[in-house]
């Protein structure tokens, strides 16, 4: 389906999709899609690096995640200061090169929050995320309306958007190396996932086989608390 973009922003459009969810496709430019893997790349490095989440159903995932800022338990649906379904490690701090590029990106698509959470994941070519909500966040903050954001670096994901119940009528949305995507308002609650990934789709000169989205959360609306780190 083609869109009309509703939007401009510094380097492209902004396709809006539902309220308040909206598209940037080639939000950020080739040199800085490298500069966001090699950081994936140093965290992936790093003692408390990737892995594979096991759901409270006993089922594995097939992406394998990393948790900024606070951790989300995939046992007990909640977050946590520590890595309390994997190894108990505390979780590391939202990196400063991450919020200025999340802040970037608030700014182009004209919303605001404070990214407290950032999550990463790695699709392997295989890999898939199924139709889920992601209602962790604190109801108060999720009633402040603050909305995720993502960044996508690597190969081009199908993405499925729906609505507020499992079986809705869902749509499909191609994002590629580069592409944000807003969710915030009174699409905050769609329901979503990722249908599949297109093996070698990947740009040529990206040393990376599969991709990575990041998304960036707000818990807290209380600076203070946020300050504090804790729960
Ligand atoms: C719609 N990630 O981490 S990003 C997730 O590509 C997640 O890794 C997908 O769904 C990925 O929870 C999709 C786009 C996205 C992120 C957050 C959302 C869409 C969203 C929150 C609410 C509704
Ligand atoms: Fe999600």
């Amino acid at each position: 389906m083609s869109r009309t973009p509703t939007f401009k922003f510094e380097t492209g459009d902004i396709v809006s999709i539902y309220p308040g969810a909206a598209h940037l496709p080639g939000f950020l430019p080739f040199d800085e899609q490298a500069e966001l893997l090699a950081m994936c790349r140093s965290l992936e490095r790093g003692c408390n690096g990737f892995y594979t989440p096991v759901l409270r159903s006993g089922h594995q995932m097939s992406i394998r995640v990393l948790c900024l800022g606070l951790h989300w338990d995939a046992k007990r649906y909640a977050y946590s200061t520590h890595r309390t379904d994997v190894d108990h490690a505390p979780v590391a701090p939202v990196p400063d090169a991450f919020v200025t590029l999340c802040n970037r990106l608030a700014a182009s698509a004209r919303v605001s929050m404070v990214p407290d959470i950032c999550i990463v994941n790695y699709y392997s070519p295989g890999a898939k995320l199924g139709l889920h909500q992601d209602n962790s966040e604190r109801e108060e903050t999720l009633r402040a309306g603050a909305p995720v954001l993502s960044v996508s670096i690597g190969c081009e994901a199908a993405f499925i958007i729906g609505g507020f119940d499992k079986g809705d009528a869902a749509e499909t949305i191609t994002l590629k190396s580069g592409d944000g995507f807003v969710f915030g308002g009174p699409s905050r609650l769609r329901y979503h996932g990722i249908k599949r990934i297109y093996a070698g789709t990947e740009p040529a000169s990206l040393d990376l086989c599969g991709r990575f989205n990041l998304t960036f959360r707000q818990y807290w609306t209380d600076p203070a608390m946020r300050a504090a780190r804790s729960l």
